[in-house]
C-alpha cells in the first residue's frame, strides 16, 4: 500500500497550520526574546509598542492567570521570563497585533532592563560549578573496577559529538481559537497534543477539559515537537484567553532556530579494556550533557543515553555515568535516536582508539563482542531473539565485506590526493518509552452506515507514514478495503491522555489499539452476523469485504452486514486501549526490563576524501536492516534512507555553533548546512533482514523510526579511515561534526589556528 499522503503533497493540498483559513478577528502574535543568555530582569517597558499601529495587547508573566510553568519532568520553565532570563531567545513578551507585520514592527520599541550575570554554555564547565539539571546516573554491571587488572590492553580518550538543529520543514507554530466557556480550542504543529492540553490548561488556570488540541499533521518534527510545540500553544491560548480573540502564532524561519532547543550536545571520557582476544572486558563511560537553561526532556534523553552506552556489545563490566548539565542555552530536546546516537559514538570511538592502538581493523574488534541471545544489557535485559550476529553476518554476505575492503586498499594505494575510508557501523535500539507508564495508547473506531470507518488514535502524522500504517491494520483486521478507511486528526477530545508520538513506537502502540478495536468490532459484527443468517461463529470470516462462512461466500457483504447490525440496534464504535505488556524498569536500581523489543542492524559507509580540499562524498551507505515482517516495505526504506542521511549529517556536516555570550552563530541555512543532494551518498542500499519479526510489534513489523539515524555514525568513522589512510600515524581527536575544516585540520596540523589568529565573529 501506498503512503497516503505524498499525492496531496505534491500537489500543496495537504494543510500545515499556515494553510488553516485565516478566521475574521484573527490577531497575529510575535514572541519577544530575551537579548541575553542570563541576567537579572529587571523591567520591560511596552508603552512605545502598545501605541504602534494595530497593536491589540503585549503579554508579560505577569498577564498569566495560572501558573508561568511548563516544566515536565522537572518544573523549572517558565512560559514567559519573570525574575531571570536564562538564554538568548527566551520568549519574554508576547505582541498582538492586528497583522503579522504590525506585531513584527512593534518588536523593536519594546526594551528590557537587565542586569548581566555569568554565562556558561560549556557542560563541563556547569559539571564543575555543580549546575545539575538532575542528579547524576550510573548504569552498572559486572564490577569495572576490579576487572582492569584482567585486561591486556586499556585505552582511554574523550569524545564530542555536536547539537543539531531539527529543521522541520514546517517550523513550530499554532493558532488558538476562544470557545465558549472560557475554553481554548488549539490546532499546533505538535508530536505532544497531551502536553500542550496540559500545560496550556495549567498556564491558564482552568481544566484540561476546556481546552480541545487538534492536530492534522505535522511538516516533520524529529523530537524537535515533542516538548517543544508546547511554548507556542500555550502563547497562542494565552493570547486567545486574554483578547478573546482567534491567535495566530507560527515562527519564521530564524526565530525558531534561536529560540528553540536542539539535539544534546556531549562531551564524554571513556575507558575500554579488552583481553589477548580482542573481547572487551571492562568499559567506562562519564557522558556530561548540555540540557540548556531547563530541564525540558534532558534527564530520560540522559537515561537513553545510559541504555545505549554499550549499543550492540555485550561488555560484563560496565560503569556508564551520566551528568546533566545546566547551561544558558536554549533547552535542548528529544532529536531522533534521543540520547542513544551520543552514547552509542562514545562506545564506537573507544573500540576505533583501541583498534589503531592495536594494528588491528575495527570491526575485528567489533564482531568480536557482539550480542549473542540472552546475553544481558547493563540494565539487565536479556537480548532476546537477538539478530545483532545475523545482521552482521548477513551484511558480510550480500555486500561482500572483503571485496569492498580491498577496493579501498586498491584505491588508496594508487591514489596519493584522494582516500577512501571504509567503517562498519553495526547499530541495536530499544522499543518502547523508558518512562514504562507512557506506553500506552487508545484508539476509537466509527464503523458508520455505509460501512466506511474513521479511526481516531493518538498517533500523530508527520511524514513518517503512521496514518498509513494504521489504516492498514484497520483495513487488514476488518476484511476490507484501505479505500473505506480515514484515519483522523489526532485530537485530545476523541481521544485523551496521549503519550507523544515519539520513540519509534507510535505505530506499535496505536497499531495494537488500532487493531483491538478492530478485532472487537469484527468479532460483534460475526456474532451478529450469526443470528442474523442463522450461520456457525466458527469458520466466519470477512475478507475483502464478503463474509465467508466456512470458506464459502455467505449471502451478505461487509457493506450489508454493517447495516443490518445498525438496524438491530448492535454498537458500530469501539474504544481499545493498549499497554505494551512485560515491560518496567526501576530508575533506582536501574535495572529491569525496559523495553518491547530491540532492533538491530549493521551498515557499510565508503567515502572519498579529497586530500587537498578537506572536502569528501559518500559513494555508498549499504545497509542490512532488521524490519521484522515489514508491514509497508515502502514506507519502511523510506524512514531507513532519511535517518541514514540525517544521521550522516549530524556527523559531518551539521556544525551548530553557539559564541560565549550564547548567541547562536548558525543561525540561518547560510550557516548550517544540511545533507542535500549533492552531498547525500551516491548510493544507498538497503537489505531487508529476513526473520520473523517480534510480537510486540505492530503486525510484526518492528519499528523503523529512529534505529537507522545511528547508521549515520559510520559515515565519522569512514571519513576518520580516509584521514588515516592519508597521515598513517595520525590519532585525530574524536570530534564530530567531522567538517571539512576539521578533516584539514588533521591533514595538516600546521595549518591549526594559534591564539592570535582565532575567528572573529561580528554580531
Ligand atoms: N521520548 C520519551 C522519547 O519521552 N521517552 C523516550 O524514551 C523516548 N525515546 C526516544 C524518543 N523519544
Ligand atoms: Mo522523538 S526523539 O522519538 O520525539
Amino acid at each position: 500500500m501506498n503512503h497516503l499522503d505524498p499525492v496531496r503533497h505534491v500537489r500543496g493540498e495537504s494543510q500545515y497550520i499556515d494553510d488553516v483559513p485565516v478566521q475574521q478577528g484573527t490577531l497575529h502574535a510575535v514572541v519577544f526574546e530575551s537579548p541575553l543568555a542570563h541576567g537579572r530582569l529587571r523591567a520591560i517597558h511596552v508603552a512605545d509598542a502598545l501605541n504602534a499601529a494595530g497593536v491589540i495587547r503585549i503579554l508579560t508573566a505577569a498577564d498569566i492567570p495560572g501558573e508561568n510553568q511548563i516544566g515536565g519532568i522537572v518544573p523549572d520553565e517558565p512560559l514567559l521570563a519573570e525574575g531571570h532570563v536564562h538564554f538568548r531567545g527566551q520568549p519574554v513578551a508576547l505582541v498582538l497585533a492586528e497583522t503579522e507585520h504590525q506585531a513584527q514592527a512593534a518588536l523593536h520599541l519594546i526594551r528590557v532592563d537587565i542586569d548581566p550575570l555569568p554565562i556558561i554554555t560549556d557542560p563541563r564547565v556547569a559539571a564543575a560549578q555543580g549546575e545539575l539539571i538532575v542528579p547524576p546516573r550510573t548504569f552498572r554491571i559486572g564490577d569495572s573496577g576490579a576487572a582492569w587488572s584482567q585486561c591486556a590492553h586499556i585505552f582511554e580518550g574523550e569524545a564530542e559529538t555536536g547539537g543539531q538543529e531539527h529543521l522541520y520543514i514546517e517550523t513550530q507554530g499554532a493558532y488558538a481559537f476562544p470557545t465558549e466557556m472560557g475554553g481554548v480550542r488549539i490546532i499546533s504543529s505538535t508530536q505532544g497534543p497531551t502536553a500542550v492540553q496540559r500545560h496550556t490548561a495549567h498556564v491558564l488556570g482552568i481544566g484540561m477539559h476546556q481546552i480541545e488540541v487538534d492536530v492534522t499533521r505535522l511538516g516533520g518534527g524529529f523530537g524537535g515537537k515533542e516538548d517543544q510545540a508546547t511554548p507556542w500553544g500555550a502563547l497562542a491560548a494565552l493570547g486567545a484567553f486574554v483578547a478573546r480573540r482567534p491567535v495566530k502564532l507560527v515562527l519564521d524561519r530564524m526565530a525558531d532556530m534561536r529560540m528553540t532547543g536542539k539535539r544534546h550536545p556531549y562531551s564524554s571520557d571513556f575507558r575500554i579494556g579488552l583481553d589477548a582476544n580482542l573481547r572487551i572486558l571492562a568499559y567506562e563511560a562519564t557522558f556530561y550533557q548540555n540540557a540548556g537553561a531547563a530541564a525540558d526532556l534532558s534527564p530520560a534523553v540522559l537515561e537513553r543515553t545510559l541504555f545505549h552506552a554499550t549499543n550492540t556489545y555485550f561488555i560484563p563490566n560496565v560503569t556508564a555515568t551520566a551528568y546533566s548539565c545546566r547551561t544558558n542555552l536554549p533547552p535542548n530536546t528529544a532529536f531522533r535516536g534521543f540520547g542513544g546516537p551520543q552514547g552509542m559514538f562514545v562506545v564506537e570511538a573507544a573500540i576505533v582508539r583501541a583498534a589503531e592502538a592495536l594494528g588491528v581493523a575495527a570491526s575485528e574488534i567489533q564482531r568480536r563482542n557482539l550480542l549473542r541471545e540472552n546475553d544481558l544489557f547493563p540494565y539487565r535485559q536479556p537480548a532476546e531473539m537477538c539478530n545483532a550476529g545475523l545482521a552482521w553476518d548477513t551484511a558480510e554476505q550480500v555486500y561482500d565485506l572483503p571485496k569492498l575492503r580491498a577496493e579501498v586498499a586498491a584505491f588508496n594505494q594508487q591514489n596519493e590526493q584522494c582516500k577512501k575510508g571504509l567503517s562498519v557501523m553495526p547499530i541495536c535500539f530499544g522499543i518502547s518509552f523508558t518512562k514504562t507508564a507512557m506506553n500506552q495508547a487508545r484508539a476509537l473506531v466509527h464503523i458508520y452506515t455505509d460501512g466506511t470507518v474513521g479511526v481516531s488514535t493518538g498517533a500523530v502524522e508527520m511524514g513518517q507514514g503512521v496514518n498509513t500504517k494504521i489504516a492498514q491494520v484497520a483495513a487488514q483486521t476488518l476484511g476490507i478495503s484501505p479505500n473505506r478507511v480515514k484515519v483522523e486528526s489526532t485530537n485530545t477530545t476523541r481521544v485523551a491522555n496521549t503519550s507523544p508520538s515519539a520513540a519509534s513506537a507510535t505505530a506499535d502502540l496505536n497499531g495494537k489499539a488500532t487493531q483491538l478495536a478492530c478485532e472487537a468490532l469484527r468479532e460483534r459484527l460475526l456474532r451478529h452476523a450469526c443470528t442474523e443468517y442463522t450461520l456457525h461463529y466458527e469458520g466466519l470470516d470477512i475478507r475483502n469485504e464478503q463474509v465467508l462462512s466456512a470458506g464459502q461466500p455467505a449471502d451478505t457483504t461487509w457493506e450489508k452486514l454493517v447495516s443490518s447490525a445498525y438496524w438491530q440496534r448492535v454498537s458500530l464504535t469501539e474504544n481499545a486501549h493498549y499497554a505494551t505488556p512485560d515491560i518496567h524498569f526501576d530508575p533506582v536500581t536501574n535495572q529491569g526490563y525496559p523495553f518491547a523489543y530491540h532492533v538491530y542492524g549493521t551498515a557499510y559507509t565508503t567515502v572519498t576524501l579529497d586530500c587537498l580540499r578537506g572536502t569528501y562524498t559518500f559513494d555508498a551507505v549499504r545497509i542490512v536492516h532488521d524490519f521484522g515482517e515489514s508491514m509497508n516495505p515502502a514506507i519502511d526504506q523510506g524512514q531507513i534512507e532519511g535517518g541514514a542521511v540525517q544521521g550522516i549529517g549530524w556527523m559531518t556536516m551539521e556544525e551548530l555553533l553557539y559564541n560565549d555570550e550564547g548567541r547562536l552563530l548558525s543561525n540561518s541555512l547560510n550557516s548550517y548546512k544540511i545533507p542535500d543532494l549533492y552531498s547525500v551518498p551516491q548510493r544507498l542500499d538497503v537489505h531487508f533482514l529476513e526473520t520473523p519479526g517480534h510480537p510486540r510489534a505492530v503486525l510484526r513489523s518492528k519499528a523503523v523510526g529512529e534505529p537507522p539515524l545511528m547508521y549515520g555514525i559510520g559515515a565519522y568513522f569512514a571519513v576518520r579511515e580516509a584521514i588515516r589512510a592519508f597521515r598513517p600515524a595520525h590519532q585525530p581527536t574524536f570530534s564530530a561534526p567531522i567538517t571539512p575544516e576539521k578533516v584539514l585540520l588533521n591533514l595538516y596540523p600546521a595549518l591549526a589556528p594559534t591564539a592570535t589568529s582565532a575567528v572573529v565573529v561580528s554580531n
